[in-house]
């Protein structure tokens, strides 16, 4: 790089605002501008089904304001704190940019500063830092990584905290892992989505609109009445269960766990120790074509987790969310146990890009999977097309196919089919 460009991109100022996330709550918008002129923005997501080991969205915590929940206060901290100590930075460095951050932050789960904050400033370095270099944001993110377009795995049926807790497991996801291009796994995950709506309306459960993230949330009798439901629909779309589109479940166990080792399953009338919820897994994966099982057990509780790996992890994605939370050291206790076999990846869960990538370098060096995610409370911004795509991931987890905080990232990927000549499938 010729020292023109360099200077060109220095960051010069960055600003924070309040902004709305999907579900109408507060968020962090930031802008980033560099001296050579470059301005770009990022949004930042937020969750419900928070794992406890998170780090700390900052919320203003005044009662007067959206129940508390603003984030006045964080964006502020973007002009205030974090502006004076990056400026004059390469935004290209990436991992100087976040280390600065986390430095200044200067506590374990970012609550000083706030992980929106520091988030929302870590992407728009990013995004300007592309732009100024003439480049996409993937190919810029990717930093030499071999790129690689995601496969969608969706949403079709929610429950949990993202549809009213109509049962207890939070999503059944169509996972086409057996169809060679991605416009066409999303054609086919576009033509299920339908064929899951007529099966529901057909068997007399009302519908009324879509859940947090686009997918259908009926009143169902029970977590399995999902699964069979999800696999008519696969075949009544046209295609084979298992061998083209499979299923991936996310139990959020964490959410129903009431303590002391049991699993509430009121829906059912039923509490499940750690041992029959492994149990209640492996049936499933036996009855229905699941191939890929998100948090099927509580966020601290590592032997079960072992044992669920020991049992199904040969055949079988198990993928740490609330339980690794996207920390590089919980990763590691992780892949040291042979606690699980894949990572859920948000990035807003840890707070900077450099992070983020860091899990997924530690589980693809592990042999891991990595499933690269959105929130449930998402923007319209596709920074995560560009960052699943960088990541060489192989797997992405947005939300449903309505609702256009999650199309912005399908539509992306779309873009980047047509344009990018990028390979695609999951590893
Ligand atoms: C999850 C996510 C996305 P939330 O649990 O995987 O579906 O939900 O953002 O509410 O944590
Ligand atoms: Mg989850």
């Amino acid at each position: 790089m010729n020292s023109f460009m360099a200077n060109a991109l220095q960051i010069e100022a960055l600003t924070g605002w309040e902004i709305l996330d999907s579900r109408g709550r507060p968020t962090v918008a930031v802008e980033a501008r560099l001296a050579g002129g470059v301005m770009a923005q990022a949004q930042v997501p937020s969750g419900a089904s928070t794992g406890t080991h998170e780090a700390v969205e900052l919320r203003d915590g005044d009662a007067g304001r959206y129940g508390g929940k603003g984030t006045r206060r964080a964006a502020a901290h973007v002009a205030e704190i974090i502006a004076p100590a990056l400026a004059g930075m390469d935004a290209a460095d990436q991992a100087a940019v976040d280390g600065r951050m986390i430095a200044l932050d200067a506590t374990p789960d970012k609550s000083r500063l706030g992980a929106n904050a520091i988030l929302g400033v870590s992407c728009a370095v990013a995004r300007a830092a592309a732009i100024a270099r003439g480049i996409p944001l993937w190919q810029h993110l990717a930093a030499g990584r071999p790129a690689r377009l995601p496969v969608p795995m969706v949403n079709i049926f929610s429950g949990g905290l993202h549809a009213g807790g109509n049962v207890e497991f939070q999503d059944f996801l169509a996972l086409p892992n057996g169809i060679a291009a991605y416009s066409e796994a999303l054609r086919a995950i576009v033509m299920i989505h339908a064929a899951a709506r007529e099966l529901a309306e057909a068997r007399g459960y009302r519908m009324t609109g879509v859940a947090d993230e686009g997918g259908w949330g009926p009143p169902l009798p029970s977590n399995e009445t999902a699964l069979e439901l999800l696999t008519q629909a696969i075949e009544r779309a046209g295609y084979k269960p298992g061998a083209e589109v499979s299923i991936a479940i996310d139990v959020a166990s964490s959410h129903f766990y009431s303590g002391a080792g049991r699993y509430e399953l009121k829906s059912e009338g039923r509490t499940l120790t750690s041992a029959e919820m492994v149990d209640l897994l492996e049936r499933w994966c036996a009855r229905f074509p699941v191939i890929s099982i998100e948090d099927g057990l509580f966020e601290d509780d590592w032997a079960g987790w072992q044992t669920l790996t020991a049992r199904l992890g040969g055949r079988v994605q198990l993928v740490g969310d609330d339980f690794f939370t996207t920390n590089p050291a919980r990763v590691r206790r992780g892949i040291a146990g042979h606690a699980a076999n894949a990572v859920l990846v948000k990035m807003n869960q840890i707070g900077t890009l450099t992070e983020t990538f860091e899990v997924v370098g530690l589980a693809r060096a592990a042999g891991w999977r990595a499933v690269i995610s959105a929130r449930s409370g998402e923007t319209e911004d596709s920074f995560l097309a560009d960052l699943a795509t960088a990541a060489g991931a192989g797997q992405i987890k947005v939300g449903s196919i309505t609702r256009s905080e999650r199309l912005a990232k399908y539509n992306r990927l779309l873009e980047l089919e047509a344009r990018a000549g990028l390979s695609y499938g999951w590893l």
